[in-house]
């Protein structure tokens, strides 16, 4: 992955049709696939190799801004395609600062309940951007992630905590807060990316089918974005494109190790006092 992450040059940028489609509805899906088959079978064995790093009761959800210990998954945080499309989103001074992955086994009862990234994160302004990749087919039949087109213009609304013991996440949207019938299923094949705004609403069901469903998400934000260090103690910029003026954040090393785990005092920020930092 590090030779043709370094390598990869050219690919397409977006057009201005597919800027307006994600300033309109929040989102962005329809680009050419940016992992080949190869690719697809390296970031599965990568994830693999990463989960073997668990401890025991572990699971693939503590895999969280592990691209700071693991070479190989700081490589696809910047592949030049990816950042090609995030420049075209954010302009060009941006940071990577989050990875992790949303992975469904099969016949999964995990959901992630509906929710906006934005109310979640102490990052202000908001101008951010979440890379979602597919690293296994993801589609209805296996609990793909939805979307409500246009809610990222609308405002945050106020989590409460999260009543399906089910959800990946411990905040969530109250039920009834939000319509849900023009949610959108983000289908994708393996290899595919979708690009989304970090205050649409959304979310996932379940997995019933027989198949897994793994995602895999890097967060970007323009070097104006700053972190409140008093919530996120933990926070690491990484500038991938152009220059960073503002210096708001602290910055992060580069690993050495290919897959290595990060190793510090675990920090959700999903269960921190939403009611000190949310700005709505
Ligand atoms: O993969 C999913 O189902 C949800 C992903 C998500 O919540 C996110 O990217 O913030």
């Amino acid at each position: 992955m590090s030779d043709s992450a370094a390598t990869a040059q050219g690919g397409p940028r977006l057009t201005d049709a597919q800027k307006a489609q994600y300033h309109e509805r929040g989102y962005l899906t329809g680009l050419p696939p940016v992992f080949s088959a190869a690719e697809v079978a390296d970031l599965n064995a990568g994830f693999s190799r990463l989960c073997d790093l668990l401890d025991e009761g572990e699971d693939s959800k503590e895999i969280r801004e592990w691209h700071e210990s693991s070479l190989w998954l700081f490589d696809i945080c910047r592949h030049v395609q990816i950042l090609d499309y995030v420049e075209d989103i954010l302009g060009p001074d941006f940071y990577l600062w989050a990875s992790n992955y949303f992975a469904k086994e099969p016949n999964s009862p995990s959901t992630v309940g509906w929710h906006q990234d934005g109310f979640y994160w102490p990052l202000s302004p908001h101008h951010s951007v979440t890379v979602w990749i597919a690293c296994t087919d993801s589609d209805e039949a296996n609990g793909a992630m939805r979307v409500i087109p246009g809610t990222h213009a609308t405002g945050l609304i106020k989590h409460q905590r999260s009543t399906d013991t089910e959800s990946v996440l411990t905040l969530e949207l109250k039920e009834g807060s939000v319509s849900t019938d023009d949610a959108v299923p983000i289908a994708l094949k393996a290899g595919e990316i979708s690009l989304h705004d970090d205050r649409i609403i959304h979310g996932s069901p379940g997995n019933p089918s027989s198949r897994p469903r793994v995602g895999l998400t890097v967060r970007y934000s323009g070097t104006d974005v700053k972190c409140d260090l008093a919530v996120n103690p933990h926070f690491k910029s990484y500038l991938m494109r152009g220059t960073d003026t503002f210096r708001h954040n602290p910055v992060g090393t580069v690993p050495t190790e290919q897959y290595g785990r990060l190793i510090r005092e675990h920090l959700s920020i999903e269960e921190a006092d939403q009611d000190e930092w949310h700005d709505e």
